[in-house]
């Protein structure tokens, strides 16, 4: 779903005014968001697709694959996670408000597994929880779920069990209103933060580790996030869902936002406040919103300063790396070596003092920076200065807020790279 539709669909729809016109809009578009109105701008979820739906007698209904599948996290990891439909987090699950729905589960993994649909409101029958409401659903078979959402939200939808949650079994599942919250957002984004421990030279996660060394956005690390694209002066809300180990105090660059919703659901107005950080604990959705007012690539990240890395074990290999007695030349030879075998077309070790070697605890940040500005190249990434990619690093991407004419460049781009770069991370 573009940025670009929602523009002229909003546009259109502030023209015509009235939900009729709204509603006759939503027909003609292709059925992937689950929107039947355009008062609600559909969410966008970077690096993952949305669940395509049929309709039958008035039910929409999904399709879930529950299957193993391979991730590419960063330009030199790539993982064996647990998916739905071949998409870890799973594809993005948006329907109105009052819709009848069935979403039939199909599971292709090893061991049996369950889907709890977390936060809705729905018939015990329907909690997903094996041997509780249900009976677990073995490998090869099939289950149906149906029910009626009555509220409106950031909901997502997991496994039941905890490793296999472990292993990426979650999704988004957004709720829109009848009408948009007021103030009305013209861009709205949905943030999966997840956890990996994978060792060196291994693509399975460790379950059942507690140190993780791969923190991702929507399943991959940065550089390889897709940047957030904004309009100058729009308002833009963030959905962001943690369903891993640990919180994540996730932060915006430049700008104050205010927390609108929980994954309980819309937060009244009374209760905003100021904020730039917000801590998304594990099972909470935070949903917030912030006028857009200044140009810039302004970062978002998780702020645990371990969870604003990536391991470059796996570039090691069976090679030692020194981190002791580390003079410039060793260390930029180094990282040279590592960079070939990714390959990265540049290192970009930034100044170091005279005297660095002589003090205590150095290195500690430089020759870490690695730019791979090529490699993570996208439609959203145009006009980055060059190197932009050496700071980028674990759960962390960037809104670009864009003045009107920078901003229809890359839509333009977009359009031209056409779907196969829309969702060019999958692997
Ligand atoms: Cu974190």
């Amino acid at each position: 779903m573009s940025s670009r539709r929602t523009f002229i669909q909003s546009a259109i729809t502030a023209a015509a005014g009235f939900a009729g016109a709204s509603r006759l809009l939503g027909m003609n578009r292709p059925r992937t968001s689950g929107l039947n109105n355009s008062t609600s701008a559909p969410v966008i979820t970077p690096d993952v697709k949305d669940l395509p739906f049929t309709i039958e007698n008035g039910t929409k209904v999904f399709q879930l694959i529950a299957e193993p599948v391979k991730r590419k996290i960063a330009p030199w990891k790539t993982i064996d996670c647990w998916s739905f439909n071949g998409s870890c987090p799973g594809p993005t699950i948006q329907v109105n408000q009052g819709d009848r729905i069935r979403i039939v589960l199909e599971n292709h993994l090893p061991e049996s597994t369950a889907i709890h649909w977390h936060g809705l409101e729905i018939p015990y029958a329907m909690d997903g929880m094996p041997y509780l409401s249900q009976r677990p659903i073995a490998p090869g078979s099939r289950l149906a779920y149906e029910f009626t959402v009555h509220q409106n939200g950031t909901f997502f939808y997991h496994s039941h069990s905890p490793m296999q949650q472990m292993m990426g079994m979650v999704g988004l599942f957004i709720l829109h209103p009848p009408r948009a919250h007021s103030p009305a957002v013209d861009h709205d984004f949905g943030i999966v933060l997840q956890e990996w421990a994978v060792l060196p030279s291994n693509s399975v996660p460790n379950t059942a580790s507690m140190e993780f060394n791969w923190l991702t956005f929507n399943g991959v690390s940065a550089p390889m996030t897709t940047p957030l694209l904004a309009r100058l002066g729009s308002r833009v809300r963030l959905r962001i869902l943690n369903l891993g180990m640990d919180h994540h105090p996730i932060h915006l660059h430049g700008h104050q936002f205010v927390v609108t919703g929980t994954e309980g659901g819309r937060a009244p107005e009374s209760t905003w406040y100021p904020m730039n950080t917000v801590l998304v604990g594990v099972a909470q959705a935070r949903v917030v919103e912030f006028e857009a007012k200044y140009p810039g690539a302004w970062m978002i990240h998780c702020h645990l300063p371990h969870h604003m890395m990536n391991s470059m074990m796996d570039l090691l290999s069976d090679r030692q790396i020194q981190t002791a007695d580390q003079t410039e030349e060793k260390a930029v030879g180094q990282m040279m070596s590592l960079a070939k075998s990714v390959p990265f077309e540049h290192v970009h070790p930034s100044p170091i003092a005279a005297n660095a070697e002589k003090v205590p605890g150095f290195p500690q940040d430089a020759f870490m920076e690695m730019a791979m500005d090529e490699v993570v190249e996208q439609p959203e990434t145009y006009g980055l200065p060059k190197n932009w990619s050496a700071g980028m690093m674990g759960m962390m991407t960037m809104v670009r807020v864009l003045p009107e004419k920078e901003y229809d460049e890359i839509l333009a781009r977009k359009k031209a790279a056409g779907a196969q770069t829309e969702h060019g991370h999958e692997s």
